[in-house]
């Protein structure tokens, strides 16, 4: 009887074949292998036997065993590559249901593209384009065209990222404001009906630009928004205008008052600083009224020299340029104390400050026709 290996063996290889499931596969293997198993006890019966019937039997018994295990082993892994495939089918993933957190009230909009798109938005509806133009500028449309000749020292306070060195041939930069924007698009002859090339131009060239510089007040990466007005008979009335009107829809008041200190930009002739009226309540900066005044931006009606760069005939026409920073613009109307908090991609800061991406574009209140109004 114990000579009969192979009647056993046929029959645990059988039961093994037919174990349908890993835990049935585990039950032929304790009844065969395990401690009280068939295979085991049959091990066992090798101590009492003589020394002759050890030597036949005991090579049979241990192939007996290493069949059992290979056949095992391998029907496990059959039952295990289907469980996969059976589990891959049936763990699918739909991605085309609805999910259970909106995405849509997840992400942020952050407060300097809000902010842009309130100022896209504000100018458009007084009339004027938006121009773009490269972050990475020459020499000639970030200071030549703009009157800043080589050796002038605003080349120095500009405090300019150069890309290339002087030598390999004209140097590049990264723009150090967007008035190279506004040097190109009056070159390109741009205009809103498109009808014919050449003034007037009404237009605002909004994006990011760069000086070497970084404090509790300066980052090296900032964003400006310049506006530009020219026909041959534009004047700082209307620039006066613009800018109240402008602030106006901004701060959403309404009134602001703002007034013209004399300065100097190589750009524009005469030029001034513009302050707008404010009220300090501690912390808090109120727009449009009050006894004090706060710096907004730059202005100035164009220097002839730049309009001739952009091939514009300076005996015929001219025209007003402001340039303000976005940046500021945007702590001054959310109540963002900390200027570096904007770059440095904090998920806090942007869930408390950020805009959730349904209010974009547009102002709380929406555009009143009365502000807008060009006089
Ligand atoms: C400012 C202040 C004053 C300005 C000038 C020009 C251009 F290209 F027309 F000459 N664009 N922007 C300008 C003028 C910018 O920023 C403080």
């Amino acid at each position: 009887m114990q000579d009969d290996t192979g009647a056993v063996e046929n029959r645990i290889i059988s039961d093994i074949a037919a174990a349908a499931t890993l835990s049935a596969l585990e039950d032929v293997r304790v009844a065969a292998l395990g401690k009280k198993g068939e295979v085991s006890a049959l091990l066992k019966t090798l101590g009492g036997m003589d020394a002759e019937e050890r030597q036949r039997l005991g090579p049979l018994f241990n192939q007996l065993k290493i069949r059992i295990t290979e056949a095992l082993q391998s029907r496990r892994d059959s039952l295990e590559a289907e469980e996969l495939t059976r589990r891959l089918a049936s763990e699918t993933l739909d991605m085309t249901l609805p999910v259970d957190t909106d995405p849509q009230f997840e992400g942020r909009i952050h407060p300097v593209s809000q902010t842009m798109e309130e100022l896209a938005v504000i100018f458009a509806s007084m009339g004027f384009d938006v121009a773009e133009g490269p972050d990475i500028e020459s020499g000639f449309y970030n200071f030549t065209a703009l009157n800043i000749p080589d050796a002038h020292p605003a080349r120095q306070m500009h405090d300019t990222f150069y890309l290339t060195a002087e030598e390999e041939g004209e140097a590049l930069l990264l723009r150090t404001h967007t008035s190279p924007v506004q040097v190109r698009t009056m070159e390109a002859g741009a205009r809103a009906d498109g009808e014919e090339d050449g003034p007037p131009f009404r237009f605002i060239a909004p994006g990011r630009t760069y000086r070497c510089d970084s404090d509790q007040t300066h980052t090296p990466m900032f964003h400006q928004i310049e506006g530009l007005v020219i026909d041959k008979t534009t004047h700082m009335g209307h620039l006066k205008h613009t800018l109240e009107a402008f602030l106006t829809a901004f701060f959403e008041v309404d009134n602001v008052a703002i007034r013209f200190r004399p300065s100097y930009f190589p750009f524009t002739e005469p030029s001034m600083e513009v302050d707008i009226r404010c009220h300090r309540d501690g912390g808090k900066l109120i727009v449009g009224a009050g006894d004090d005044w706060m710096e907004i931006g730059g202005s100035g009606m164009v220097n002839p020299h730049v309009l001739r760069h952009a091939g514009i005939d300076a005996d015929v026409y001219q025209g007003f340029a402001f340039g303000m920073g976005i940046d500021r613009l945007a702590m001054l109307k959310y109540g963002m104390p900390d200027l570096r908090a904007f770059f440095s991609a904090d998920l806090r800061w942007l869930k408390h400050y950020g805009f959730l991406p349904i209010d974009v574009p547009g102002l709380a209140g929406g555009l009143s026709n009365k502000t807008l109004a060009v006089k």
